[in-house]
């Protein structure tokens, strides 16, 4: 996802990088060529064309194109103006609503069936007890895949084998979550095609039976440039409340993603990240944006990690990076807990450092090398990597069955990551990673 845009924009980076002094006509080329990655990944023309335009006029704007022009001063420039086409600083949801109701529309195969029990899996952590309301009665089948995917995560399903009336499962879906106190209740609809008028009405009036609280468009973010008139189409009928975009783990151009929300106005609120209940998360604009820029994300890495990370580990790596101790034992463990999270290739998009091209395989093969180098290791060696010289480099290799370079890629990974946990060391470190901790609820003791 968003690959040819991350390397086409780190590109344009590197060159301005190279050039020293960087004048208007440096980044006037320099937007040009962003703008073209922008349109072949698919991103609707009037989108780029705006974005382009914001971000050369707060270039110029800054006053310093005549004189020099840091490239960071403009990857953030290009960063903000990201954030923006993403939604901004839009709220994370936090529902309180009770009952809740959630509305799913969108295409056939776009990922509605399985982003209920995705959706159903985070209300029923966030205290809510979900109902799956099966409103898809025109495909073989659909009843019971909904019913797989309820059972998959212990929640409650509503179905009616044989009706052939949507609006009646609806109003007794709604009865059956009053009386047995089911609080959170999303309707899984048919899939259709836009121009499909009959199936268009139906959801309409699934919408005036179950007056709902939010209204979601499902979206494969694989969609092209009809993903604007899908988007729009639905909108105009639904008055849709957000967009969930699906299959971002693939490798979608993401241009869908960074147009609809510009063309509609309508947020995006969630994106699944792969096939099962867990792949799912909150929408962050500012992320999305750093990520596409090639520049990692800490934050949703951390939160992945909080998930699903072994707490005492935890604990016992914050002291550690707190004291600046972070040696390659403590590398071994984060990538023996990367492995367990899954959704390999979208989580090594997250880490600083690590582009998905570094590590293009989704298996966890690359992973499992990593820890076969750090396992050919002396204790000596895995405690104080600076005494890893050539000849100690050449019989890791051997040892583990890897190439030298391999060796050499994992021993520059880990310093890079060793140097970032260094700069919370410190008074001042602590502080800041204190701050940083708080946003997920981690605690960091003095
Ligand atoms: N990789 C990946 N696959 C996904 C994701 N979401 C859904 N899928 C897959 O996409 C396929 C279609 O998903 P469904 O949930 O059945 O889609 P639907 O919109 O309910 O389809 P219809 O009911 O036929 O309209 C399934 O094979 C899912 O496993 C995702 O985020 N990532
Ligand atoms: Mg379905």
């Amino acid at each position: 996802m968003f690959a040819s845009i991350t390397e086409k924009i780190s590109n344009v980076f590197k060159n301005l990088r190279g050039l020293g002094k960087i004048s208007e006509k440096n980044v006037t080329d320099a937007l040009e060529e962003i703008r073209t990655s922008l349109l072949s990944a698919d991103v609707n023309r009037e989108a780029a064309d705006e974005f382009i335009n914001k971000v050369h006029k707060s270039a110029i704007g800054q006053k310093v194109l005549s004189k020099i022009l840091p490239e960071q001063q403009i990857v953030k420039i290009i960063c903000d103006e990201l954030v923006e086409l993403f939604g901004g600083n839009q709220e994370i949801e936090k529902y309180t609503a009770k009952p809740l109701k959630i509305l799913l529309a969108g295409l056939h195969g776009s990922g509605k069936t399985t982003t209920a029990g995705k959706l159903a899996l985070l209300l029923k952590d966030s205290g809510y007890s979900p109902l799956l309301v099966a409103c898809d009665i025109y495909r073989p089948a659909a009843i019971d895949q909904l019913k797989m995917v309820a059972d998959s995560i212990s929640v409650a399903c509503y179905a009616e084998l044989h009706s052939k009336n949507v609006s009646k499962i609806v109003k007794h879906g709604l009865q059956y979550a009053e009386d047995n106190n089911f609080d959170a209740i999303i309707f899984d609809t048919a899939g259709r095609l836009h121009i499909d008028k009959q199936l268009i009405e139906e959801i309409k009036d699934i919408k005036k039976i179950a007056s709902p609280n939010e209204v979601f468009l499902v979206a494969d973010a694989a969609l092209g440039q009809e993903s604007v008139n899908i988007a729009k189409t639905f909108h105009d009928a639904l008055s849709l409340s957000g967009i969930i975009l699906t299959k971002l783990d693939g490798d979608a151009r993401g241009g869908a993603a960074l147009s609809m929300k510009y063309v509609t106005g309508v947020p995006i609120k969630f994106i699944g990240t792969g096939e099962r209940p867990a792949d799912f998360s909150a929408f962050h604009p500012k992320r999305m944006a750093n990520r596409i820029l090639g520049m990692g994300d800490v934050v949703s890495f951390v939160e992945k990690a909080q998930q699903h990370v072994d707490k005492q580990e935890q604990e016992k790596l914050s002291k550690k990076i707190k004291k600046a101790e972070f040696d390659l034992n403590d590398f071994l463990i984060s990538i023996q807990q990367i492995k367990k999270m899954g959704s390999m290739s979208m989580l090594i998009g997250m880490i600083p450092g690590m582009s998905k091209t570094s590590m293009p395989d989704s298996d966890g093969k690359k992973m499992r090398m990593m820890e076969a180098i750090i396992q050919s290791m002396t204790i000596q060696e895995r405690a104080k990597p600076s005494i890893i010289d050539s000849w100690r480099r050449t019989r890791i290799a051997k040892g583990a069955g890897v190439e030298l370079k391999d060796v050499n890629a994992l021993l520059k990974q880990f310093f890079q990551m060793q140097k970032m946990m260094k700069s919370f060391k410190g008074e001042k470190g602590i502080k800041k990673m204190q701050a940083f901790a708080s946003q997920f609820n981690m605690h960091i003791g003095k």
